[in-house]
């Protein structure tokens, strides 16, 4: 357990404290599984990351789909990227720092960070079904410039299970950008990583903290528990 407050029946023993979630209006939120922030040749490494910090997420991710796709929660996935011409990135961020690749120049997975290109495409191990929704994002909240909010609303989805990559930047952007809209995060802390372990663990700290002032902060296994109790 987490904490030191014992979970009711079927609650999710999370940070700050346990919750329980109405589960048919409750989603799991994947963000930015994908290719080029993952593995060595995409933005993530052009920036001067070591990708490899990224992968220790995948596992706990795929255990909390399967059970998601087992009870027929709603699954959703996101992908940041760029159209071909560019004209959905502001200048502001295609300029920044000196990475050895920008955004759009050709690279070993594609143009970097441009939809449709192998990069930008989520990694084989979490691979979207048919079934499953996909949200396009040109920024790194999952709100901003998409229709996440109208798919949510169409779902009657007042809960997210959030996780995905990294920590400290999309999945912390959107579960911001979450709980002012008026939705429930719970952020599954083994189910997100970062480049920076200090600034995972400090990116979850900031949503638990204050009384869970962003959210609730829950590892994998727990989840995994809390929908077993509300489907036996
Ligand atoms: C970043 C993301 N780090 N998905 N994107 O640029 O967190």
């Amino acid at each position: 357990m987490l904490n030191s407050v014992e979970p009711a029946k079927g609650a999710i023993s999370a940070e700050p404290e346990p919750i329980t979630l109405d589960w048919p209006a409750t989603a799991l939120l994947i963000i930015d599984m994908q290719r080029d922030f993952m593995e060595p040749g995409g933005f993530g490494e052009t920036l001067g990351n070591d990708v490899s910090q990224l992968a220790r997420a995948v596992k706990p991710i795929g255990a909390v789909l399967a059970a998601a796709r087992d009870t027929g929660m709603l699954v959703i996935h996101t992908r940041e990227g760029h159209l071909p011409d560019l004209s959905d990135a502001p200048p502001a961020k295609l300029e920044r720092g000196a990475p050895s690749l920008r955004i759009g120049d050709p690279g070993p997975m594609g143009r970097i960070l441009i939809r449709g290109e192998a990069g930008h495409d989520i990694i084989p191990e979490l691979y979207p079904l048919d079934s499953e929704i996909v949200i396009d994002k040109p920024g790194k909240g999952a709100f901003y410039a998409t229709e996440l909010g109208d798919v949510l609303e169409k779902y009657g989805i007042e809960n997210l299970l959030v996780c995905g990559v990294t920590t400290e930047v999309c999945v912390n952007t959107t579960v911001r950008e979450a709980n002012d809209r008026g939705y429930r995060c719970v952020v599954i802390s083994d189910g997100c990583a970062s480049y920076f372990p200090e600034f995972h663990e400090m990116g979850l700290k900031m949503i638990k903290a204050q009384g869970g002032i962003f959210g609730w902060v829950a590892d994998s296994a727990a989840v995994l528990e809390a929908m077993k109790v509300s489907t036996t």
